[in-house]
């Protein structure tokens, strides 16, 4: 070790070994040497215990020796210059929406030390199409969409007017959103990756699906990669690192991250005390990973390459981040001595170098020969995932405006003197009075960098990225066969409405057209949800299929697992899960193919835990099914605080594309799963659907006649049962969903037969539906006054009847008071505001005031309200009906 390389003899006899080694390498080749090297190892163990110390990392260099390199495959004077104008209108982008428009955002820095990654990546390795009809697929980095912008200008794809509009989307003729919206530019963005996490989990996630769709024959296996484009600081996300075990397991080298080191997040560096390269490099190395690290410019080759004993390396390693980054911004004398200064033989090894010239010494993530090394190799690379980790500088150019401090994340607006700086240093053609303006260059199409350009692309197999397209065509509606039995009702049989999901779904999965296109996703619950009989059925997916004998072999169910399976049994991640059913759930657009993902999962875990990815599906146009399962904060019996979930259709208002159903009973789940197959793989709407299903048995009625119930059902309530007592003076109108409905039809029968009210029951499936339409038509009526108003659906099932209005639900009493606006009369809303218990059904629906002696009460103090009943009547029913009124209030205790 060079610790100890104090006298001479030492040093002799390590420059004779590292000659034998370099004699090897010579004669034999890495792999050789390699193999020497171990078996070194392997014999110091053995004859004197010599136990080399554990290391994650390899040293602070690069994984790709210079003498290993492939020769560059372009004209890197013409790469540079088409790089130089992508980077000045992408900065000029930002720069002239701040000027047009103060405090408008937009980011700079971000792309600047990241040109190179992609500049590379677009000239040599990213297929939009390729002959055998596959292509690559690209995440990316969200805080770089200037950058993607400025090349599709160049490409011609955006016109200037759309750039002149970017982050200023409402204007005439359109603009460029901030970030990758696929919702907001469906023809450009495929991926949203702004927040941050999202992309790489996804991409794990795509590239597995991919190789699901090719075991399973649905599509050709073809080499296509996915690349994911990624911050350094993104990297702490727990979603970024949380799945990348299932990537190495899965052997996906289809996958390729592409780490931009920039050494930067927002507020400051990433690791100012550390090296996130070398960490990264630790924790890819451990889980699996190729791992290729882009660290220095070819500036730096013959030094490294001189480098003999080791020591310029060792120094380099020692060097924090926050150090290098100082490096970035101060002069050429202070990196020597800082950096060379510590011992005489690094100065010596720098002496032929001016100030200068070390300070311009490039570092590895802005050279694309660097670059382009990293990515054939990580393209050739077979039966693991890449990881590259290229280190780059972040505001790479923007020189005083910004490169390297630690403010560059926010900078926006440049003074002319930097603008001019920037201009000179990357030659971009523009005089200096234009200058102020920052006006966007494209050079004509017959110009030597867009003819190269374009050249380029064509010899990728022609096309651009990123681009969205629908690439499926629609599907025939599934036969109504399917459906029927569910309309019958179960004659007095008691199964949840789970159960009958899973009858649904294991029909459709024998469906000769559609049966094959169906994705059961379940991350380790499929037992909770009587799933079991679908192992057997149609398998779980295995990459390798199954190497061992299941303990259960000899069963009916038991646990197969196959190449060809079509459960995604994900394990316990819901992160993950969601992370398929978006794969499968836009693969009518990433792949061609309609892959109709079902989700079934914890409700509680879905939502709140996972909110943020159902927001990304939902951008994406993600389409398919959420089934949240032990729904419901009263029903899912005995688990308690964590499982109990009363909220998830509160949370699920919020998503604007979503469609939310809260179902009692079987039929309706038919007719919402076949309304919905319908609406989104025959008809192609961007929706998708959320349905809460429970574990409560219950006998399940037939279903009413008339179309009105089949439209009620869809729209968000129909009357479900009218009261038979037509003689009643008094009436109500109590609306239940779902396993509440029970509660709800007992209520209906108490009221009638000892209050003497009569009551119609009706059922309310989705309060979203219905919350939407009454504000569409009230939207409607105030822009347009004095035209007919429209009336909302509620309002129209409900204007001409009789009598006082009471909901109970097993979610919070917010979501029946969202529509209380568009009802005749007040509205009294039951609900499950507060945290669980663990408890039977029973006590937790009297605890939270949901089950049918509750819901009698509400409807008679709701009838003394309006003085139909004496008080008095109300304060003996208390008694009658055995309800504490001094117990504490559910919501907050
Ligand atoms: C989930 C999430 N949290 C916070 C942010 C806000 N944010 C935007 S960029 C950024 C820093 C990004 O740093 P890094 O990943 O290193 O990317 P760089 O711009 O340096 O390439 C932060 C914190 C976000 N977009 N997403
Ligand atoms: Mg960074």
């Amino acid at each position: 070790m060079p610790e100890t390389q104090t006298d001479g003899l030492e040093v002799l006899e390590t420059r004779e070994w590292l000659d034998s080694l370099d004699y090897v390498l010579y004669k034999g080749g890495p792999d050789r040497a390699g193999r020497l090297l171990q078996q070194l190892s392997l014999h110091a163990r053995r004859q004197a215990g010599v136990n080399l110390p554990f290391t994650a990392t390899t040293p602070y260099q690069n994984t790709i020796a210079s003498r290993q390199q492939p020769p560059f495959p372009g004209s890197q004077e013409m790469e540079r210059r088409i790089k130089s104008l992508v980077r000045w209108n992408a900065l000029a982008m930002v720069v002239r929406a701040n000027k047009m428009q103060e405090g408008i955002g937009g980011h700079i820095s971000t792309f600047a030390s990241s040109a190179t990654l992609y500049e590379v990546a677009f000239n040599h390795f990213l297929h939009a199409k390729t002959e055998s009809g596959d292509r690559d697929i690209v995440y990316f980095q969200g805080h770089a969409a200037p950058g993607m912008y400025a090349r599709a200008y160049l490409e011609g794809r955006i016109p200037r007017q759309k750039l002149e509009n970017f982050r200023r989307e409402l204007k005439p003729g359109g603009g460029l959103s901030s970030y990758p919206h696929p919702w907001l530019m469906p023809d450009f963005w495929e991926f949203p990756t702004v927040s941050m996490g999202l992309g790489p989990i996804q991409a794990i996630y795509q590239a597995r699906f991919i190789k699901y769709l090719e075991n399973r024959g649905l599509k050709q296996a073809t080499g296509g990669k996915v690349w994911a484009f990624l911050g350094d600081g993104e990297m702490d996300e727990p979603e970024s690192l949380g799945s990348i075990t299932l990537a190495s397991r899965e052997r996906l080298d289809n996958l390729i991250f592409v780490v931009n080191c920039n050494l930067q997040r927002l507020d400051g560096p990433v690791r100012g005390n550390g090296k996130i390269i070398q960490e990264l490099e630790a924790i890819f190395r451990g889980a699996g990973w190729n791992v290729i690290k882009v660290v220095w410019g070819s500036d730096w080759d013959s030094l490294i390459t001189n480098d003999r004993d080791g020591i310029l390396v060792r120094r380099l390693g020692e060097i924090t981040d926050g150090q290098y980054q100082k490096y970035f911004v101060e002069s050429g004398a202070y990196f020597r001595q800082n950096l060379f200064g510590t011992d005489p033989r690094l100065l010596k090894m720098v002496e032929h170098l001016s100030d200068e010239q070390l300070s311009r010494m490039r570092l590895g993530g802005h050279d694309p020969i660097k670059v382009h090394a990293a990515y054939k190799a990580a393209v050739e690379h077979k039966g693991s995932p890449t990881i590259i980790l290229a280190k780059t500088i972040k505001g790479y150019g923007l020189g005083e405006a910004g490169e390297g401090k630690n403010i560059t994340h926010q900078q926006k607006k440049l003074n002319e003197e930097e603008l001019r700086m920037f201009r000179s240093r990357f030659g971009i053609p523009i005089p200096d009075e234009e200058l102020h303006q920052a006006p966007f260059y494209r050079p004509a199409d017959d110009s030597p960098e867009v003819r190269y350009l374009q050249e380029r692309r064509k010899q990728l197999g022609g096309g651009y990225l990123p681009e969205r397209k629908v690439r499926a065509k629609p599907i025939q509606p599934p036969a109504e066969s399917h459906f029927e039995e569910f309309y019958k009702g179960t004659d007095g049989r008691e199964v949840s409405t789970t159960m009958v999901f899973v009858r649904l779904l294991s029909k459709l999965l024998r469906d000769p057209e559609i049966g094959k296109l169906i994705v059961p996703i379940i991350p380790d619950e499929a037992r909770t949800f009587g799933m079991e009989a679908l192992f057997r059925q149609v398998g779980i997916y295995s990459s390798v299929g199954q190497l061992y004998e299941p303990v259960d072999m000899d069963t009916l169910l038991y646990y197969k697992e196959a190449k060809d399976g079509q459960i995604l049994e994900e394990g316990i991640t819901e992160a993950g899960s969601m992370c398929s059913f978006i794969a499968a759930g836009t693969a009518y657009a990433t792949h061609g193919i309609n892959t109709i993902p079902f989700f079934i999962y914890y409700s509680m875990f879905g939502f709140q835990r996972i909110g943020d990815l159902i927001w990304a599906a939902a951008d994406m146009r993600t389409r398919g099914f959420l089934l949240g399962g032990t729904a419901g904060r009263t029903t899912l019996a005995g688990e308690g605080l964590q499982h109990q979930d009363g909220h998830s259709h509160v949370l699920a208002l919020s998503v604007p594309n979503l469609l939310a159903y809260d179902p009692a009973f079987a039929y309706e789940i038919a007719i919402i799963i076949q309304d919905g197959i319908k609406r989104m793989y025959v008809d192609q709407e961007s929706v998708f659907y959320y349905l809460t299903v429970t574990n409560e048995p219950l006998p399940m009625p037939p279903m009413p006649d008339g179309k009105e119930v089949r439209d009620g059902i869809l729209k968000g309530m129909y009357r479900f049962k009218a009261s038979a007592n037509k003689d009643a003076k008094l009436h109500a109108q109590l609306f239940g969903s779902g396993t509440i409905m029970y509660e709800v039809l007992k209520a209906q029968q108490i009221l009638e037969e000892k209050y003497n009210v009569a009551a119609d029951v009706w059922s309310v499936t989705s309060y979203k539906c219905l919350y939407r339409d009454g504000n569409d038509c009230q939207r409607w009526n105030m822009l347009h006054p004095g035209k007919a108003p429209r009336v909302p659906y509620v309002t129209q099932c409900l204007k001409s009847v009789p009598g006082v209005f009471v909901a109970a639900s097993d979610y919070m009493k917010v979501l029946p008071e969202s529509i209380a606006q568009w009802l005749p009369r007040p509205l009294v809303a039951l609900g499950t505001d507060g945290f669980g218990r663990s408890e039977n059904r029973g006590s937790l629906r009297d605890f939270f005031e949901v089950d049918a002696k509750h819901i009698v009460l509400a409807t008679l103090n709701a009838l003394a309200r309006e003085k139909q009943i004496e008080i008095k009547q109300v304060q003996q029913a208390i008694k009658d009906l055995g309800i504490n009124p001094e117990k504490p209030n559910p919501a907050i205790s």
